[in-house]
């Protein structure tokens, strides 16, 4: 069959140079997709786990040396560095095509290459966004299917057009010293080799959804953020969309699922995205959210029946379990699934297919789930409406032991994008290197934004001229600790409370104090009834302390000095002046 369609070109181009034995292409379905498994089962990339427990769900292994993101690896190929900015790593993009070209010349000999149509956004939306996926890995495949809305869903919406974006994805040897993962923004291009983990070879997810979709988000005058999405309904029914940006585990599942204990006032939860979201402007003035993915995939460990029921009702199916352990039952298990037990079953196989025998974690601490969206028990109805849900409150979260209260509320937009500009994170699992090192991580966005981050803060303000009504923007810390290393903050679903708050705040009806930093709650304004949490407690939750933001401020000032001219003026004016209210300035280091 000779090629005639723009995707038949590339498809035919790409085995041209990489040489698979068969050419698969993929249309979504369930008989495919047992098919693929009944595939796996037998070569040993699945394990079937108990299926009387968990129908039709599965267990991969990884590469031990391939378990999370790889930021150092991954690059941003723009024909000027600039336009990457000091935040990427950058190759030129001839010079990527050439060294990815080698390793790409004849790595599917002997492998099936899957063709993967799919679309990130809600199907029929004009706003949707057609990919292709070439893969040698049917792991990505199976994992496509749950995440995104794959098959014959994309490939009748592309039919015989050239809009779709095009991904090539290969296993390689796996070895790191050959993993690389390219992104071409200006041809809508991604290229990643070497690694069948997560985002790496997801290409639906952080490479296409955030990092060529902010740069397209820039270009069309939306935004493509790392955040999860919620509705707050209050107790005459009326819900509140809420959207909120942290870097990768640090709870955005757990908030988007939570269980509210105010569920007796009328306060509940309901679950629109946990990962990623595409923002525009609506007709009403309004920011309309929509979740582009059609699944989960979220941070086994830690995650059990009181800190995410939601999650883990919705994983109790159809799902894929990645470097989770396994019990003698065939019961996936990971640190934190039983909350009365720290370790094993004993004979349990750990991650590394092993019998667990301590101390080291059964399940890797950036082991995943892999679930549809739709099983989730607070699924939102809107969840997959085309408009998308209005955003009322915007907020911008760490993992910060010191300096972040609780909560706090910018003064306006501009001082909304410096908050999260300036933001700062203790590193988790989710990406390779030390964990918890606190990092510069703006809008959380320091590994997914597909261009320089000064003009990404520039497009921030620039949306900001044009939404006639935008959200309230606030920053939280659940993870603030007292002088002992403990948690100040319960977290999980006592975060409604936090929620409450912000929500009477955007009705005017809770009260706050001005602070250099921004605005805070009065003790009174939180609803904590019922919480046990001294008032000492309270106090060092919500506490500004100068010297920790003194320190702050100059660290945020070296980061931001990076940008140089690129800087926008609004953010250097913003910093400025929290100078002022500190009464700190830049020769006081
Ligand atoms: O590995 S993923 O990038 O898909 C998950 C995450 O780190 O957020
Ligand atoms: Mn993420």
């Amino acid at each position: 069959m000779s090629a005639t369609t723009p995707l038949e070109h590339w498809v035919e181009e790409v085995a041209g140079m990489t040489r698979p034995d068969r050419i698969v292409w993929c249309d979504g379905s369930e008989e495919e997709y047992q098919r693929l498994m009944q595939g796996m089962l037998a070569d040993g990339t699945m394990v079937a786990v108990n299926h009387d427990a968990y129908p039709n769900s599965y267990l991969h292994r990884s590469d031990p040396s391939d378990v999370a993101r790889t930021e150092h690896l991954t690059y941003i190929c723009t024909r000027d560095k600039d336009d990457a900015g000091p935040n990427n790593n950058w190759m030129d993009p001839a010079e990527a095509k050439r060294k990815l070209g080698t390793l790409f010349e004849g790595c599917m000999r002997g492998r099936t290459m899957y063709v993967i149509p799919y679309m990130m956004g809600v199907p029929g939306s004009p706003h949707a966004k057609i990919g292709v996926e070439i893969t040698d890995s049917p792991y990505v495949v199976a994992n496509m299917r749950i995440m995104t809305h794959m098959g014959t869903v994309a490939l009748d919406a592309l039919g015989s057009g050239d809009d779709f974006i095009p991904g090539l994805h290969s296993l390689g040897d796996l070895s790191p010293d050959r993993r690389f993962i390219m992104h071409f923004p200006e041809e809508r291009l991604v290229w990643s080799i070497g690694s069948g983990y997560g985002g790496n070879a997801l290409l639906g997810k952080k490479c296409l959804s955030l990092r060529l979709a902010s740069w397209m988000a820039r270009e069309e005058g939306w935004l493509a953020e790392h955040m999860m999405i919620l509705g707050l309904e209050d107790p005459s029914g009326e819900i509140t969309y809420m959207a909120g940006a942290f870097p990768s585990a640090c709870g955005k599942t757990n908030l988007a699922m939570l269980v509210s204990p105010l569920a007796e006032q009328g306060y509940r939860v309901w679950t629109v995205g946990d990962d990623i979201c595409w923002m525009r402007i609506g007709k009403d003035g309004r920011l309309w959210a929509v979740n582009p993915e059609n699944g989960f995939f979220g941070v086994a460990p830690g995650t059990n029946t009181q800190t995410n029921p939601n999650a883990m009702a919705a994983l109790g199916r159809n799902s894929i379990f990645t470097n989770v352990a396994l019990t003698p039952d065939g019961l996936p298990w990971w640190e934190g699934i039983d909350p009365e037990r720290k370790t094993p079953p004993p004979g349990t196989i750990d991650w590394h297919g092993k019998v667990w025998n301590g101390p080291a974690p059964a399940a890797h601490p950036n082991s995943r789930f892999t679930t549809p969206a739709d099983q989730c028990p607070s699924i939102s109805p809107h969840w997959q409406d085309q408009a998308g849900v209005p955003i009322s409150v915007i907020m911008f979260g760490g993992r910060r032991a010191r300096v972040a209260p609780l909560v706090y509320q910018a003064r306006d937009w501009a001082h909304g994008v410096f908050v999260g500009a300036g933001m700062g994170s203790e590193t988790t699992a989710a990406a390779t290197g030390k964990v918890g090192v606190m990092r510069r991580d703006p809008m959380a966005m320091r590994p997914f934004c597909g261009y320089n981050m000064a003009d990404y803060w520039g497009h921030w303000l620039e949306m900001g001229r044009r939404i006639p009504n935008p959200p309230a923007i606030f920053h939280v810390n659940w993870f603030r600790k007292d002088d002992n290393g403990d948690f100040l903050w319960p977290g999980f679903g006592q975060n409604v409370r936090v929620l409450r708050w912000m929500l009477e705040r955007v009705r005017g009806t809770a009260d706050a104090v001005e602070t250099p930093v921004g605005l805070v709650p009065t003790p009174e304004s939180l609803d904590l009834d019922g919480l046990d949490l001294a008032p000492e407690k309270v106090a060092a939750l919500l506490r500004i302390d100068p010297a920790d933001w003194a320190k702050e401020w100059r660290d945020q000032g070296d980061y931001l000095a990076q940008f140089g001219d690129r800087l926008p003026a609004a953010i250097r004016e913003q910093h400025d002046r929290l100078g002022q209210r500190l009464g700190v300035t830049a020769g006081s280091r």
